[in-house]
């Protein structure tokens, strides 16, 4: 169901075996699920595909409980073989289209671009959303570009139509402006998973989300 693109919005998390242990990465999504996540995705580089299947499709069964939708990072045969909504992929990952050969019409398939003219270009490559980054400096992503800042961010608002989900450095404290610059949706995964409680985190930051009377007053 392509309208499960509306979920791509707000808060964004993402469990990510950077910070995570293998057997942490269910749980704790299913806490930011809990605490009002309405789209997650599993980050699981360097994982085995056996493992980072099992906790896919845990993940998956815990989304659709709640509703929420899920993202496998990278991976369309994980995306695939578990059910998942969709899969983001980076510049270098297999192009969009030839995911949706593999995943179908409906799944959400999401694009990483860093500056205007990728993001201008992600709707003609066939993606559904763009990730957009790294807003502001980051030691998650080791091959991160160094950041872009808000009025990049702006920018490539400007050259698309595709919901934008900012990605790097996000915070409880910054997402405010980063909305505000024109995202639709704020990626963490420091700022959620270095917390102590990230269900109680993620409540918190969708409560204020919310608070921002946010994003119907802005369409
Ligand atoms: N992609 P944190 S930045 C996974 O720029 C990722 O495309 C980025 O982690 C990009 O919320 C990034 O801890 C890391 O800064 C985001």
């Amino acid at each position: 169901m392509k309208q499960k693109v509306s979920l791509i919005s707000g808060f964004y998390p993402i469990v990510d075996t950077a910070f995570l242990k293998p057997d942490d990465l269910v749980g704790t999504a299913s806490s930011l699920l809990k605490g009002g996540a309405s789209v997650i995705q599993l980050r699981a580089k360097g994982l085995g595909g056996r493992e980072t299947l099992k906790a896919a499709r845990e993940i998956k069964g815990l989304a659709s409980s709640y509703g929420a939708v899920f993202i496998v990072n990278d991976r369309v045969d994980i995306a695939l073989l578990s059910g998942a909504d969709g899969v983001h992929l980076g510049q270098d990952d297999i192009p969009p289209l030839e995911a949706r050969k593999a995943l179908g019409p409906d799944a959400i398939i999401g694009l990483s671009t860093h500056n205007a003219d990728e993001a201008k270009e992600a709707l003609s490559l066939g993606a559904d959303y763009v990730s957009f980054g790294p807003v502001f400096a980051t030691s998650t992503k080791k091959d991160a570009q160094s950041p872009k800042g808000l009025s990049a961010l702006k920018e490539a608002r400007g050259t698309t139509p595709l919901p934008i989900v900012a990605i790097g450095g996000i915070t409880e404290e910054n997402m405010g402006k980063v909305l505000g610059a024109g995202a639709t949706a704020v990626a963490m995964i420091s700022e959620v998973l270095l917390s102590d409680d990230p269900g109680k985190k993620a409540f918190s930051i969708v409560a204020t989300i919310k608070g921002l009377h946010w994003p119907e007053s802005r369409f």
